[in-house]
């Protein structure tokens, strides 16, 4: 399997992340990338390959041009403030208030952000961007024929909304590839979200469609983030009525109860028929990850990769979360070789 990846993700290097009541050094950080790529290389899993630059087109088909260009400026415009420290919003717009943008950068923070635990840093539009064109590039590889490309990613993206960053995601790379090849020629494509956390963004960017089928497996959003979306019932509206489906699941479920559900969800990708399969590749479900409370072994990722091989469908599998960083290259890398195995 080839892997899409460049250096430009350390752009993406804050120094505090809001957790606890505290500001921390961010459990997304540069270091993540470097295991999995070192564990990509160690293992002789493929070629890897820089990204081409496809340009603003594919992202803005994706994401409001408001918000696109918020996350441009949004350094340049925090910074002019004098503020010592990175931005982080402190209000939003709550129930029955205004959904007018507002011009100080402190409004438009809460207008534009799901969450507060994500800080804006120097470098942070930049890093997003070429994650996006790392996304594109392995989407592009696809259309000509590939059967499966590994996009490494960083920052991640699938609780990037139309308009809205957060959860350590600011464009939704995952999203940008499927709506990429749609663009391109591919009548149906499945985004199937193995990430401990509900892809909320990606949920939210196809929701009314009938084209990209969604479905994703997390923690239940009664007791873990993004909280407000990712509920069994949420299942597509208008067009996209049956074309979003939700597999939340408890606290401590083992890979017996998650294999189950990945089951259901890739029989329900089979039968949507896809000429492609984008898999936002989250590993914060293995069993001592700090922020997540699933019991996945590294074994059980070699597993689920077979599993997903076995669709016989060309797949682009895009990194997203995971943050026991001594274990992610192996986690990752896991799936990618389970995947080759069976493919
Ligand atoms: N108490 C991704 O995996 N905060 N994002 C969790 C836990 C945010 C995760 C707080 C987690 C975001 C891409
Ligand atoms: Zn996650």
């Amino acid at each position: 399997m080839e892997t899409v990846f460049t250096e430009k993700h350390r752009l993406r290097n804050a120094r505090t992340e809001l957790f606890a009541g505290q500001l921390v050094e961010p459990f997304e950080r540069p270091s993540r990338a470097e295991h999995i790529i070192a564990r990509v290389r160690e293992t002789g899993l493929g070629p890897v390959i820089a990204p081409e630059d496809f340009g603003m087109d594919p992202i803005l088909d994706v994401h409001d041009a408001k918000f696109v260009a918020f996350l441009q400026s949004a350094w340049a415009e925090w910074s002019a403030t004098g503020a010592g420290g990175e931005a982080i919003p402190t209000c939003w717009p709550a129930r029955r208030m205004s959904g007018r943008i507002p011009t100080h950068i402190d409004g438009r923070l809460g207008y534009y952000a799901l969450a507060s635990e994500t800080s804006f840093s120097e470098g942070t539009w930049e890093a997003a961007h070429a994650s996006a064109q790392t996304a594109l590039t392995g989407a592009e590889r696809l259309r000509q024929g590939t059967r499966a490309m590994f996009s490494l990613c960083r920052p991640p993206g699938h609780h990037a909304a139309l308009d809205m960053y957060g959860g350590y995601c600011f464009l939704n790379n995952a999203a940008i590839a499927a709506q990429y090849l749609r663009a391109h020629g591919m009548e149906r494509v499945a985004v199937l979200d193995v990430d401990f956390h509900h892809g909320n963004g990606t949920q939210d960017i196809f929701y009314d469609r009938s084209d990209i089928y969604f479905v994703s497996i997390h923690g239940d959003p009664l007791h873990a983030f993004p909280h407000f979306l990712g509920h069994r019932d949420e299942s597509g509206t208008g067009a996209g009525e049956g074309y979003t489906a939700n597999f939340p699941l408890p606290p401590g479920t083992g890979f017996d109860g998650w294999r189950i559900a990945l089951d259901d969800a890739l029989d329900r990708v089979s039968r949507f028929a896809p000429q492609a399969l984008v898999v936002s590749l989250g590993v914060d479900t293995f069993q001592s990850d700090p922020i997540s409370f699933f019991r996945l072994a590294s074994d059980d990722f070699t597993t689920y990769g077979a599993d997903i091989a076995a669709l016989g469908l060309p797949t682009l599998l895009v990194m997203e979360g995971g943050y026991d960083v001594a274990e992610i290259g192996l986690n990752t890398v896991n799936v990618l070789s389970g995947f080759e195995a069976a493919a």
